[in-house]
Parts: structure tokens; sequence; C-alpha cells
């Protein structure tokens, strides 16, 4: 038996939604050893997000900013999906009207086996020429350190991720939005809430009468609006959360 305590309403609740949705942040691949953005250890603690994360810093310095993310696919190449995933995973199965939004631009979500992902910042895997807006579906070389250019224009070879100041992809925002307004449940799963637009959909589901759920070892910017907290790891509470949902429906 599991010593973490789920509250019997929340079980309750689960078993009888239909329209969940969960939002993911960098904290869901932590435990997958994905460093986050803003924790004490994150990438904005060692690099400089202006530099690193937006047009202006690209165009300044377009090896810099690739060799980057080099080397960060190298590490996600590496990573593998961790217990939150695989939990995350299973609600596909478990809610006929599941959503799944993430910021996370590493793809686990798909490696652990969930579809239909609704990706907010784009993705690390793919690139797109900044002239001509070509993409380049497969992952360039991990090794080809020197900037890649465009097979049609020459232009230079960017990361298919949304930096600050760019807007998000428009089909995606719209549906993230309009799942938020309608979900039962909404799960805000390892986020600062730091980031907008994404940090407001909780609260859209909030507003429009959803019952809202934090997993997050800290406290964020939205934490005073959450009806339930949970003050964890994702890998540890979401696998808790699934079984006691599966024991309530018969499924084990
Ligand atoms: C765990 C855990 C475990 C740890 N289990 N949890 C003023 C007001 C409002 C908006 C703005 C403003 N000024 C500027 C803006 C707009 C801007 C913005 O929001 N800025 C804020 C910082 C203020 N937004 C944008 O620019 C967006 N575009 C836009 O709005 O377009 C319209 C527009 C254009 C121009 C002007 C104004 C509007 C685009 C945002 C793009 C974000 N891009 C990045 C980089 C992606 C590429 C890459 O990976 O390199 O996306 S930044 C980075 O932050 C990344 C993330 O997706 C995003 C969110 O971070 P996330 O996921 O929340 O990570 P962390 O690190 O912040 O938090 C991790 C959490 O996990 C922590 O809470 C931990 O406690 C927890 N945790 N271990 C569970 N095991
Ligand atoms: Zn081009």
């Amino acid at each position: 038996m599991n010593k973490i305590q789920i509250p019997d309403d929340l079980i309750n609740l689960l078993i009888n939604s239909e329209r969940v949705v969960v939002l993911t942040g960098a904290g869901v691949s932590a435990e997958s050893g994905i460093k986050t953005f803003r924790d004490p250890d994150g990438l904005w603690a060692k690099f400089n997000p202006a530099e690193l994360a937006s047009m202006n810093g690209f165009m300044k310095n377009p090896e810099l900013v690739w060799d980057w993310y080099q080397h960060r696919r190298e590490i996600i190449n590496k990573s593998e999906p961790n217990p939150g995933h695989l939990a995350i995973a299973q609600m596909h199965q478990l809610f006929s009207k599941f959503a799944l939004i993430t910021q996370n631009v590493d793809r686990l979500h798909h490696r652990a086996g969930s579809d239909n992902v609704i990706e907010l910042h784009g993705n690390i895997i793919e690139n797109y020429c900044v002239d001509c807006h070509t993409y380049y579906d497969e992952q360039i070389g991990e090794n080809d350190l020197s900037l890649p250019k465009c097979k049609k224009c020459y232009g230079k070879i960017r990361p298919a991720v949304v930096w600050f100041g760019e807007m998000l992809p428009e089909a995606a925002l719209i549906k993230a939005d309009e799942l938020s307004r309608n979900s039962q449940v909404f799960f805000s799963v390892g986020t600062s809430s730091e980031v907008y637009p994404a940090a407001n959909l909780p609260l859209l589901a909030k507003e429009n009468g959803a019952v809202v759920i934090e997993v997050n070892p800290n406290e964020t910017a939205i934490s005073r609006y959450m009806d339930y907290r949970f003050r964890m790891p994702s890998g540890e509470i979401l696998p808790v959360i699934i079984e006691r949902i599966k024991e309530r429906k018969g499924l084990i």
C-alpha cells in the first residue's frame, strides 16, 4: 500500500470526469535528467535567455545559439521518459476526452506514448529556415556543430522552438484555450506559471468552472488559485493518482 494520500473527493471527481486536461512544464522532465529553466540549478541560472532564446540573440550570434541547442539535443536524446510522463500517457485511456498540452520541447511525452500532444512552444527536434520558413523535419546531426544553411535559399536554420517575443503556434494556442475553458478537471504539472500565455490556461479553466490541481514541489505564481496542491515530484504523485483511479474503476 502506497503511503501517499489522495483525497477521496478528488478520486471521485476524476472517475466521474471526461474532460480532463493536463498542462505540463519543464518540471515533468526534471526526473529524466533534463534541467528546468527557473529552478536554482535551472538553465536561466547559468545562461542568458535574451542571448539564447530570442530572435535578436540568434541573429547576433547564431553559432552560439545553435551550439547550445545541439548540446541540449544531445542530453534529451540520451534521456528517457520518467514515471510522470508514463502516468500522463495512461490518462489518455482513463478519460474519454483527455487532452495534453505541453510547454516542453523535448518530445518525451510522445516517447512515453502520448498522442495528439499540443505543443505550445514548438519542439527541439525540428528546424526551419529563418528566411523562407522551409521546415527541416529530420534531426540535424548532433555532431554538426557549425550552423547549417537552408538548401533552398541559403538562409540560417534555427530550432523550431518558440522564443521570447514570438507568437505561439496559432492552432495550438486556440485549441489549448478552448480545451482549458471546457475542462472539468485541469492539472498544472511541473510549471512555474511565469510564462504567458501558457500561465493563463489554468486560470481560464478555473474561471470556467474546472477544478484545478497543481503538481509541483514548490509554490508557484498561481498556487493560491488551486483547489488541490501536491507538493511532490510529478514522477512520484502522478502514478499514485493513476493507481487509485484504476483501483476504483476495477481495472486493477
Ligand atoms: C517539478 C519537478 C518535478 C521541478 N516534478 N515539478 C509581461 C506580462 C505578460 C507577458 C509578458 C510580459 N513581458 C513579456 C511577456 C511575454 C512573454 C512572457 O511570458 N514573459 C514572462 C517571462 C514575463 N511570453 C512570450 O514572449 C511568448 N510569446 C508571446 O507572448 O507572444 C505574444 C507577445 C509577443 C511580444 C510581446 C508580448 C506578447 C513566448 C514564450 C516562449 C517561451 N520560450 C521558452 C524557451 C523555449 C525553447 C527552449 O526550450 O529553448 O519556453 S522560455 C522557457 O519557459 C520555455 C518553457 O516552456 C517556459 C516555461 O517554463 P516552465 O516549463 O514553467 O519551467 P520553469 O523552469 O519556469 O518551471 C519548472 C517548474 O517545475 C518549477 O516550478 C519547479 O518547482 C517544478 N519542478 N522539479 C514537478 N520533479
Ligand atoms: Zn530558406
